[in-house]
């Protein structure tokens, strides 16, 4: 592993660490849904916002958020009843994927949970595309 990814994973643990525990506050994402704070929109309809990551990960990395969260702090909180919102999401990555022309190769993950890296407490989708992916993701 390069000093470069080895920096980059402590930070996200870091990150992880410090964000403020599945508690249901709102969060940054509430101020960009409600457009308080600047981000650059790739997609939205009137359940979804998909918005470029501020620290990409690669050339093509957007967030997709539900804009009603509806208790889905985090994936591992979906229960039956998300099923639509769940849907709604990844068929929005698909149209971000196309839009930004990363159809042909493109990876949609999830981190749920501090030990996955989870900063952010509003479920959201990370789009990523534009450079070769290594598997297994670190
Ligand atoms: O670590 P997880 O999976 O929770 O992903 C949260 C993501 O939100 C990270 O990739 C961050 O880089 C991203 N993030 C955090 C902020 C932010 C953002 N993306 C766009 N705009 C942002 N603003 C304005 N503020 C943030 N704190």
């Amino acid at each position: 592993m390069s000093s470069i990814s080895a920096s980059n994973d402590e930070e996200a643990s870091a990150k992880a660490a410090a964000a403020i525990a599945d508690s249901g506050a709102p969060t940054i994402f509430d101020k960009i849904i409600a457009k308080e704070i600047p981000s650059t929109i790739v997609y939205e309809d009137e359940k979804v916002l998909a918005f470029r990551d501020i620290n990409p990960q690669a050339p093509v990395h957007v967030l997709v958020i539900p804009k009603l969260r509806d208790g889905l702090t985090s994936l591992g909180k979906a229960e039956s009843r998300h099923g639509e919102i769940l849907g709604n999401l990844l068929y929005a990555a698909k149209l971000v994927a196309e839009k930004e022309g990363i159809l042909d190769g493109f990876r949609v993950v999830i981190n749920n949970g501090p030990t996955a890296c989870q900063s952010v407490y509003h479920l959201h989708l990370h789009v990523l595309g534009g450079r070769e992916m290594k598997w297994p993701p670190g």
